[in-house]
C-alpha cells in the first residue's frame, strides 16, 4: 500500500508497470527509479532506458516518486527489492540518506546502476552513468563570463537542495571557474528546495540586494525556469545574464525568446541507454565500466537550432 500511495508511474513512454514477478525475482527484469516523475529530463532517460531495455530482451518497470525527496523514493526502493529484479537503475535524490535503502538493493543480489545521481559511497552500485557535471558547471561560468563581456558585477548560483550530488558538482564546478574572471564578483549559491517559485523569489531578493548583479548560474531545470521568471518579474530579462542547466521544452522555448541566454544541456537519453547496457552486463557477468561520462553542450540562440538533438522529450 506504502508503494501505492508514494510512487508515481511515468506512462509517458507508452509502458506501464510490467506485472508482479512476486519474491522468486526475475533476472531479466530491470527497473528505473529517477529522481522524481514526470519531467522532461527523466522522461528523456526513461526514452533511453526502454529503447536499450526491449533491444536486450528484458522487461522494465518505472517507478518515480512525486517529489524529489528521499523520503518518498525510500519505499519505492523498498518495493522494488521485495520484487527481487535482476537489476536497478536509480537516480539517488540524497547523497547520504538513500544509502541505506539502495544498500539493501546491492545486498540481495540486485545490481545497482547509479544514473544521474550518485551516493557518497561508492561502494554500493556496479556502474555510474552521468554527465561530468562539474565540467557542467565550469562550462557555465566561462559560458557566462563571455556573456557578460568586459562588464563587472555580481554573479548568484541557485542550487537546488543540499545533497544533490550533481547539482552540488555544478555549483563546485561554476565557483572554481568564476574565481578566474576578475570582472565577476561571485555572491554565493542559494538553495531553492528545487521549487521554482523559491528560485524567482530568491533572484529578485538578490537583485534588490545587488543591484550591480550581471550574471546569474541555474543549476538544474527548476531553479532555470523560476529564474527566468524572477528576472522577467523584475524587468531584468537580457540585463542580467541567466545561463541554465538542461533543456526541457520551456527551457528551449526560454532560450529562444531570449529570456534565458545559454543551457549547458545534458544527454539523459545516453544516460539511460548506458545505464542498461551496464546493468545487463552486470547481470550476465560480462565486464562493467564502473564510471560512464556523457555528454554536455552549452546551447545559445545562435547555435540552438543545430543542435537541437540535445533538446529534452515529455514524451518518446
Ligand atoms: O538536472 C537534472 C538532473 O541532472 C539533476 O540531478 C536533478 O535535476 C534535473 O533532473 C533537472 O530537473
Amino acid at each position: 500500500v506504502a508503494l501505492v500511495s508514494a510512487a508515481v508511474l511515468l506512462t509517458a513512454c507508452g509502458g506501464g508497470q510490467i506485472g508482479d514477478t512476486g519474491g522468486s525475482g526475475d533476472a531479466k527484469r530491470v527497473v528505473l527509479i529517477p529522481g522524481v516523475a514526470a519531467e522532461p529530463f527523466y522522461t528523456s532517460m526513461e526514452c533511453g532506458f526502454r529503447e536499450a531495455a526491449s533491444a536486450a530482451g528484458y522487461s522494465v518497470d518505472v517507478q518515480a516518486p512525486a517529489k524529489f525527496e528521499s523520503t518518498l523514493q525510500t519505499p519505492i526502493v523498498t518495493g522494488v527489492l521485495a520484487n527481487k529484479p535482476g537489476a536497478v537503475l536509480i537516480a539517488p535524490t540524497d547523497d547520504k540518506a538513500m544509502a541505506g535503502p539502495i544498500r539493501r538493493l546491492a545486498d540481495a543480489g540486485i545490481e545497482v546502476v547509479e544514473v544521474d545521481t550518485r551516493l557518497e559511497d561508492t561502494s554500493i552500485a556496479a556502474s555510474s552513468v552521468s554527465s561530468d557535471n562539474r565540467q557542467g558547471g565550469r562550462l557555465a561560468a566561462e559560458t557566462l563570463a563571455r556573456l557578460v563581456g568586459d562588464r563587472t558585477g555580481s554573479v548568484l548560483v541557485l542550487n537546488t537542495k543540499a545533497g544533490t550530488s550533481t547539482t552540488d558538482e555544478r555549483a563546485a564546478g561554476f565557483e572554481e571557474e568564476v574565481g578566474k574572471h576578475p570582472n565577476l564578483r561571485y555572491v554565493g549559491q542559494q538553495y531553492t528546495d528545487n521549487e521554482p517559485d523559491q528560485a524567482a523569489s530568491k533572484v529578485t531578493a538578490t537583485l534588490a540586494a545587488n543591484p550591480d548583479l550581471v550574471g546569474v548560474f541555474a543549476t538544474n531545470l527548476n531553479t532555470g525556469e523560476g529564474a527566468a521568471t524572477g528576472l522577467r518579474n523584475a524587468g531584468r530579462t537580457g540585463s542580467v545574464n541567466l545561463v541554465g542547466f538542461d533543456a526541457s521544452p520551456k527551457q528551449v522555448a526560454d532560450l529562444r525568446a531570449g529570456a534565458v541566454q545559454a543551457l549547458i544541456a545534458q544527454d539523459p537519453a545516453t544516460i539511460g541507454r548506458v545505464g542498461v547496457e551496464q546493468a545487463v552486463a552486470a547481470v550476465e557477468g560480462r565486464e562493467v565500466r564502473r564510471e560512464v561520462e556523457t555528454d554536455l553542450v552549452a546551447l545559445t540562440r545562435d547555435d540552438m537550432e543545430a543542435k537541437s538533438e540535445y533538446f529534452y522529450k515529455q514524451e518518446c
